[in-house]
Parts: structure tokens; sequence; C-alpha cells
């Protein structure tokens, strides 16, 4: 794709978007960057793109900009809903996100995975396969880093190992990885996506553009994901927890096996992983079939999978004190991945959970509970919600907190040696936090502190 000489109006200037218009402004395109926040809360941005001809058109989106540029590409976290988005597309001209961008600037093959959850550790340990092989790898997406320098950067004999959000796919047309996995798919973010048909119609557009000489990695036990295989043109590759697969990844004798046409190989044994849960051995079923479809040789799989210890802020283990194991799972922003998170945990759990209300069954997962949780301390926005729910299942322990600290201290005191203190919140961050990442950072600073009572 052509960029120079073009105008491109780049919304959103946080991550993304800085690091689009950093590749714009070096590809000669014309930019103009757009973001509802004002100069002075974009001070640092701003100073991270000094020198560059950009102009800035700041504190909102204004619909006048609509009939300026010739493309837009906007950062997941922005609504394609907005008036100004909406008139752009309207006049016939695209608004597209930073993955589709990378993707029409890049000849690198693009290894893809999406999902509700599990994305992050699937990426990170297809990621640790590829490195191990030898092969270059970038591994960039939803994961936290853009995909557009890596794109640029790299070459057709590396490999984009790339998280791809709903919000990401929103933004894609073209988009054709060269491996794609859904992982599975079950509600989530559906104050975005509105029903969570939608929803699943954005996920399964990472499939949408593949060809026959293409994978596609699809969860074989859950059936909505399972079922995109009928619309699906490239090569599908299953893999289940529970059955021996005419061809994909499975467990067999409990060994990991890869089976495709006649050739069965057997990874590693299940118990030889170091991620905990069912969920972290979908997972890695997931990761060495996208490995697989890429020439990867089995005994490299094999020795990455052994090897690799999970990713930060997702069943993270911080420390034990006076018995009490401290896990952050930062990470489970739904319940989805926190009904994994607590199932993964062995022993009874204090949970530590609420925050951004998405708008997810949170009644559903609270049912979940019984047998493991014995006291919940409630975060944020949801805590009331949650608090309802709770009591619904006579779960009486409960204790709403403040802040992290606090919450910290107050689950410290609720647990008993032989317990778990599990954050795993269900819930976003943003109504407290930027993000996950400082959410699962000031639980670990929280941890730390306790630690100078013992
Ligand atoms: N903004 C507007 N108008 C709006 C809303 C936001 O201008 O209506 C501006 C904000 O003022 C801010 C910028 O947009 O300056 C924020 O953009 P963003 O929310 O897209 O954040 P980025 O920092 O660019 O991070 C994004 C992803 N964020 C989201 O999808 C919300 C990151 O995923 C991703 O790691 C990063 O790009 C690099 O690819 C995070 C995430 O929470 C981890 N993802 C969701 C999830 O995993 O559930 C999908």
């Amino acid at each position: 794709m052509e960029v120079r000489g073009k105008k491109v109006l780049v919304i959103g200037l946080a991550v993304s978007g800085l690091e689009t218009a950093k590749t714009l402004h070096g590809l000669g395109a014309q930019i103009i960057a757009n973001d509802r926040k004002g100069v002075k809360d974009l001070k640092e941005a701003i100073a991270v793109l000094e020198g560059m001809n950009i102009k800035y058109i700041l504190g909102g989106h204004p619909v006048e900009l609509a009939c300026w540029p010739d493309l837009a590409v906007i950062s997941p976290g922005i609504p394609m809903d907005i008036p100004m988005v909406q008139r752009i597309l309207e006049s016939g001209r695209e608004v597209i996100s930073e993955v589709e961008l990378a993707y029409r600037l890049t000849s690198t093959p693009i290894v893809a995975i999406t999902g509700t959850n599990g994305k992050t550790t699937t990426t990170a340990l297809a990621g640790a396969i590829f490195h191990l092989s030898g092969r270059d790898a970038f591994v960039v997406g939803n994961i936290g880093t853009p995909v557009i320098p890596a794109a640029v950067n790299s070459h057709p004999g590396d490999v984009l190992v790339a998280e791809i959000s709903s919000f990401q796919l929103e933004g894609t047309r073209d988009f054709r990885p060269a491996a794609a996995a859904v992982l599975n798919i079950t509600p989530d973010h559906l104050d975005r996506h509105g029903t969570f048909d939608n929803y699943s119609d954005i996920k399964a557009r990472i499939l949408k553009n593949q060809g026959p000489e293409d994978f596609a990695v699809l969860n074989a036990d859950e059936q909505v994901t399972a079922s995109l295989a009928k619309k699906c043109r490239a090569k599908v590759l299953y893999f289940s927890r529970h059955r021996i697969m005419d061809e994909g990844a499975f467990v067999e004798d409990g060994y990991l096996a890869l089976k495709k046409g006649k050739t069965l190989e057997r990874v590693c044994r299940a118990e030889e992983l170091r991620i905990p849960g069912d969920h972290n051995l979908e997972n890695a079923l997931a990761a060495a079939a996208l490995a697989w479809c890429m020439d990867v040789p089995i005994h490299i799989i094999g020795k990455a999978l052994k090897s690799f210890q999970g990713v930060e802020h997702r069943l993270e283990y911080v420390d034990t004190v006076k018995g009490v194991k401290f896990i952050n799972d930062s990470k489970g922003t739904n319940p989805d991945a926190s009904s994994k998170a607590l199932k993964a945990v062995d022993r009874p759990v204090v949970l530590i959970a609420g925050g951004y209300d998405k708008g997810g069954d949170l009644d559903g997962f609270v049912k979940g509970f019984e047998g493991k949780v014995k006291g919940v301390v409630l975060l944020g926005a949801t805590a009331e919600k949650l608090k309802c729910s709770c009591q619904r299942i006579n779960l009486n322990n409960i204790y709403k907190a403040e802040n992290m600290q606090e919450a910290v201290e107050k689950a410290a005191l609720m647990a008993e040696e032989g317990d778990t203190v599990l954050l795993s919140p269900a819930c976003a961050s943003w109504d407290m936090y930027k993000n996950f990442e400082e959410r699962g950072d000031e639980f670990k600073k929280a941890v730390g502190l306790l630690r100078r009572f013992v």
C-alpha cells in the first residue's frame, strides 16, 4: 500500500495511535492527529512526535474533520459509531485499525490469535516457540505492542505473532493471517458490540480473507467457535482437550499430540506444562497447532511448551505470606476469564473482584463460587452488583474496599493458612486504573507491603 502524500487522519493518540503516526510520518504521509483529550492531557504524546510534521486537532472529534482525510486509522479503544467516523465511512473512504494498516504494509507472515480468553498466553507461548525455532518472531498486538513497527521493519522470513482483539478486528477489511486461531467466544465487550451475535461475527473476521493455503486453528470443544469452520476457506485444524481429532491438536494418553494427514506426533506430557489449569492446556494445544502449521519442528514445540512459565498478570504467583498464597490475575477482565482462573486454583479462595462494568454476566460468575470461594473483597463500579449476586447464593462474607491496598489487607485477614488470595476481577480496570497492568502492579505492591509486617 502506498501512503506517501496521502492525507491520513490518526484517531487516538495513545500506544496504538502514536506508533501509527510515527510510521506513517516516516513513510511520507500527511497526518492530522485527533484525540478527544486536550493538549494538556496529551503533552507526553505530543513530545514523542516532536519535530514531525503532524497537525493536531484535539479536545474532541469534530464532524467537520471528516471531509479532510483520504484514509483514517482509528485506535482500538475508540468506538466506530462516533459521528465523525460515520461521516467518513458514509462518503466511501476507509476507517481502518492499526492492525489492518500493518497488514497492508508488510510481507511478513502473520500468525494471529483471537478469542475471548487465553489470547495473551497463547500469543506469548506461540512467540516463545517461534523464538526457540531460531526465527525472528515479533510478539505484537493487543498484548500491548502495536503491530505496525514490527510490520514495517521485519522480513518475509520472520513472523509476526499477533494477539488480536475484537476492537482491532472491527477495523479490518483485507487482513489475512497465514495462520489464525480462535480460542473461544463467550460474551464480552457487549457495551461496545451490542449483542453476542455481533461480537462473534466480529471475531470471525480473523478468518474472513483466508484461503486454502492458510490455516485456521479452532476449538473443537466449544460449539460457537467450532462452527466457524463452516464459513472458513482455510485449512482447519481443531484443538480439543476432550476428544481425539482426525487432524489437529489433542490429548492422548496424557500427551499433547498433533496430527496432520497420517502423521501423528507426541509433543510433551500434559503434566510437563508449567502453566496451570485446563484452560492453559487448551492454550498450549492451540499454540502448538499454530506453530506446527508454520513448520516448526515438534521437538522445538515440546521444548518451548515445557519451559514457558506464563505471562504477567495472568495467574501470576506473587508471594506466600503466613501460609497464604497471593495470585495476580488482573487480566481476568470478564466473568469467563475469572471463572477459569478460579478453576485453576485448587485451594480455598478469598477473591478480590469488581471493576468497570462491561455488562458481563456477574450472577453466572458468582454461581461458580460454591465450594471454593470463602470470602470476597469487592472493588470498583460493579462492587454493589457483585455484592447482590453473592448474597443470592448466601455468600455473606463480603467486604467492600475503596482501594487495592485496603482490599489486599482485608483479604489477608479473611484468609487462613493454606488459602489463596486471588485477584481476578471479572471486570475491566478502566473505572479505577489506566489498564489491567496498573491494577495488577498495585496488587503486587500491596502484597509486598504485607511482607513488611510479617
Ligand atoms: N480516545 C478518543 N476518543 C474516544 C475514546 C478514546 O480520542 O472516544 C482516545 C483516548 O483519549 C486515548 C486513546 O484514544 O488517547 C486511547 O486509545 P486506545 O484505548 O485504543 O488505547 P491504546 O493505548 O492505543 O491501546 C490499544 C489497546 N486498547 C484497547 O483496545 C482499549 C490495547 O489493548 C493494545 O494493547 C494497544 O492498543 C496496542 O495494540 C488493551 C485492552 O484493554 C490491552 N484491550 C481490550 C481487552 O484486551 O479486553 C480489547
